[in-house]
């Protein structure tokens, strides 16, 4: 990992012109506005100085009534791209900076929470906050801008009025707004354009794309940029579901930024519950289960399904609801299921639709910028299985096919550009998040809680039990399976909640009958969901009994002092791992045990009646998460730790073996067929608790 982020670090180098990084020194040779919040956010953790630079030079370009315009073009470079200032010809706008050439609209404005993230990444806190002293009043004229001028029903939800605005320039989101743009009435001045001279153009917008996009600037330029005119002409008003969540996670990074610096944010509080308000109510659709962009000129939401629709969870907008909703729909094959076969990350359109491309551009691949802002939405929702399948697919991508534009949604070949700047920088910010959580993980073993040997924490309160071993089992697997399904989301566990519960009294109750359960009694397939089911759930109860608040390492012998007695006998969590190991498929087992921590699988009843399937499921998770990584073109296995501490029962070839039969992408098959004994890298466990 670390040769790939020097690799990305070599990148933003040669994009740097020291003054700012340009996304690819040969398709886009100047400055934009939102990559370069991107590419901030990367230089963040590494470099603070080239952070800041970043984005004082986009600054000292706004406009005068607050816009930030989406290229600010360099001088020195000019006629390599299309369309440059000659045809922007935004000097014709009164408010357009004297010094700087620029285009006349802006993107997506991700600037305050970049602005925050090089202040908390950075070590030099105070450095950073004469910058942020600097910044802030941009910032808030920015944000005042959208508020005032592109918010016509005063309802906080902000349009755009052109397809570049919103970043994602042919996303299908726009094909019905921009189809009634009639081009056989038009008078469009002549234009070459660049781009796909220099990428394929099956990877590229199409011709009758940009003739749009050109009507619109000529309309913005007749309209001499002044934002009421255009506002009544332009064909193109849309409100974009991305654009209002990026602001709403900006605004919501101006009040920190605010209060950083002792500043008024009452003003800044206000636009975010308006825009977040207005999003829930007006963009959202239920029986799909995502947000859609509105046409401000029709009065109607327009039903395509993007991964824009998808991006309040960055924002922080969505109800819990409504995340539950954008999570299922997200998680399905119409955006890649987690372990779906031929499937990378979340691809840019519902991959069920007819006119989904795999290569062309927005309309299908996946894009490292939108997965990675959907990953940090997903964590904050807590949604942490599938937040990890991003992270490593966002750090899987660029590692085996290259710090591409974007990806191929099956196959994860490179498309567009080559060394694209933000693939890099956020590559960069994954890999050093991952480093400061390793180092977590490494100092997280004190102990604060000890236990006596033999602590048994299972009484019977009754004396002896007047229940029949089938009632007793069938009890224990009623309550286990209603507490699961009850206070487990998304594999995150409600402690708190199961303390409090109805379930949690009965289960302690039917946990002390356990002591003369006759485990004759039970049939082979039983006892194995048993022992299963009977450990997740002593786990439970021990991290409430012994009060756990970070992780199940604070309590020395947790896994081999404290207790259940089952059947007469006394059995830690570690005897029960050991007992598992008589069962045919004991790897499996082992990988299915649910430890209390993050690294475990998540938590699932199994059911008596045939549990391998649902032990299967669970290795399945795992082995999907990033508890194991293959690189084929890297010759690199990495996996998990635990497979380390059972290296008797894990031996090279088991492991390999296991790996196979779930791994589902071809040329990782290919790679551990012919490599039946690779080396190992171990990854360190997340020893934090799964709550
Ligand atoms: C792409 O857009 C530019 C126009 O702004 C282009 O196609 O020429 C988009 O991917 C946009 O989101 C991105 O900011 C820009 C530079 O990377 O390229």
């Amino acid at each position: 990992m670390k040769r790939y982020v020097e690799k990305a670090k070599k990148i933003l180098d040669k994009n740097w012109n020291g003054r700012f990084t340009v996304p690819s020194v040969n398709l886009y040779p100047h400055q934009w506005n939102w990559d370069s919040a991107f590419i901030a956010i990367g230089y963040s953790r590494y470099d603070t100085d080239r952070a800041v630079q970043e984005l004082k030079s986009l600054f000292d370009a706004q406009w005068e009534n607050g816009m930030l315009p989406h290229i600010v073009f360099d001088r020195d470079n000019l006629g390599k791209y299309f369309p440059e200032p000659d045809f922007w010809k935004t000097d014709i706008s009164k408010y357009s900076p004297e010094n700087h050439l620029t285009s006349g609209i802006t993107q997506p404005p991700i600037h305050a929470y970049a602005a925050l993230k090089i202040y908390e990444n950075s070590p030099e806190k105070g450095k950073v906050k004469e910058f942020l002293k600097w910044l802030f009043p941009r910032l808030v004229k920015l944000h005042r801008y959208f508020y005032l001028e592109r918010n016509p029903d005063d309802n906080g939800l902000i349009y755009i009025r052109h397809p570049w605005e919103s970043g994602m320039d042919n996303s299908p989101m726009w094909d019905p707004v921009l189809e009634k743009i009639d081009l056989s009435q038009m008078m469009l001045p002549e234009f070459v354009r660049k781009d796909d001279k220099i990428i394929d153009p099956e990877q590229r917008p199409k011709d009758e794309d940009y003739k749009r996009y050109i009507y619109l600037v000529e309309l913005f330029k007749k309209n001499r940029y002044e934002e009421r005119k255009i506002f009544h002409e332009c064909p193109f008003i849309v409100v974009d579901p991305l654009f209002n969540s990026v602001l709403s996670a900006s605004n919501e990074a101006l009040i920190k930024i605010a209060d950083i610096l002792g500043e008024d944010y009452r003003q800044i509080e206000q636009w975010y519950l308006t825009t977040a308000r207005s999003m829930r109510d007006i963009l959202y659709d239920s029986s799909k289960g995502i947000f859609y962009a509105y046409d401000y000129i029709e009065k109607k939401q327009i039903k395509v399904e993007t991964s824009a629709g998808f991006m309040p969870l960055f924002g922080g907008v969505a109800s819990h609801s409504q995340a539950l909703k954008l999570l299922e729909y997200m998680n399905s094959a119409s955006f890649c299921e987690i372990h779906e076969e031929s499937c990378f990350a979340i691809p840019n359109y519902d991959r069920t639709k007819k006119d989904f491309s795999t290569k062309n551009y927005w309309r299908g691949p996946v894009w490292i910028n939108i997965n990675w802002m959907l990953f940090q939405g997903l964590r904050r929702y807590r949604f942490k299985q599938k937040a990890e399948h991003l992270e490593k697919t966002i750090l899987e991508l660029p590692v085996r096919f290259g710090f591409y534009e974007y990806f191929d949604s099956r196959y994860g070949t490179g498309y567009g550009t080559k060394d694209f700047s933000w693939t890099a920088s956020l590559f960069i910010d994954l890999y050093y998040d991952y480093i400061k959580s390793e180092s977590l993980r490494k100092n997280i073993g004190i102990y604060i809680n000890s236990v006596v040997d033999d602590m048994v924490v299972n009484p019977d309160r009754n004396g002896i039990s007047i229940k029949s071993p089938s009632e007793i089992f069938k009890e224990f697997n009623y309550l286990t399976e209603r507490i699961l399904k009850r206070y487990v989301k998304n594999g995150s566990v409600d402690y708190r909640q199961i303390r409090l519960s109805p379930e949690y009294k009965l289960f302690l109750n039917i946990a002390g009958k356990l002591q003369n359960l006759d485990l004759s009694y039970l049939k082979r397939e039983e006892k194995k969901s048993f022992w299963v089911n009977l450990y997740n759930m002593m786990v439970i109860d021990f991290v409430l009994k012994m009060k756990v608040r970070k992780t199940v390492k604070e309590v020395e012998g947790f896994f081999t002092k404290i207790k259940y007695i089952v059947d007469g006998k006394k059995y830690s969590l570690s005897d029960i791992e050991s007992l598992l190991t008589d069962f045919e498929n004991k790897e499996e087992l082992i990988i299915s045990l649910v430890r209390g921590t993050q690294s475990s699988p998540p938590l699932r009843y199994i059911p008596p009646d045939g549990p391998d399937r649902m032990i299967k499921k669970s290795v399945r998770d795992f082995i999907g998460s990033s508890e194991v990584l293959i690189y084929p073109e890297e010759k690199t296995v990495m996996i998990s730790e635990l497979f380390h501490w059972y290296s008797d029962i894990f031996t090279g070839e088991k492991i390999n073996k296991i790996l196979l039969s779930y791994v589902k992408d071809e040329r990782k098959k290919r790679f551990l067929l012919e490599n039946e004994n690779p080396e190992f890298i171990y990854l360190f466990y997340d020893w934090y608790l799964n709550n």
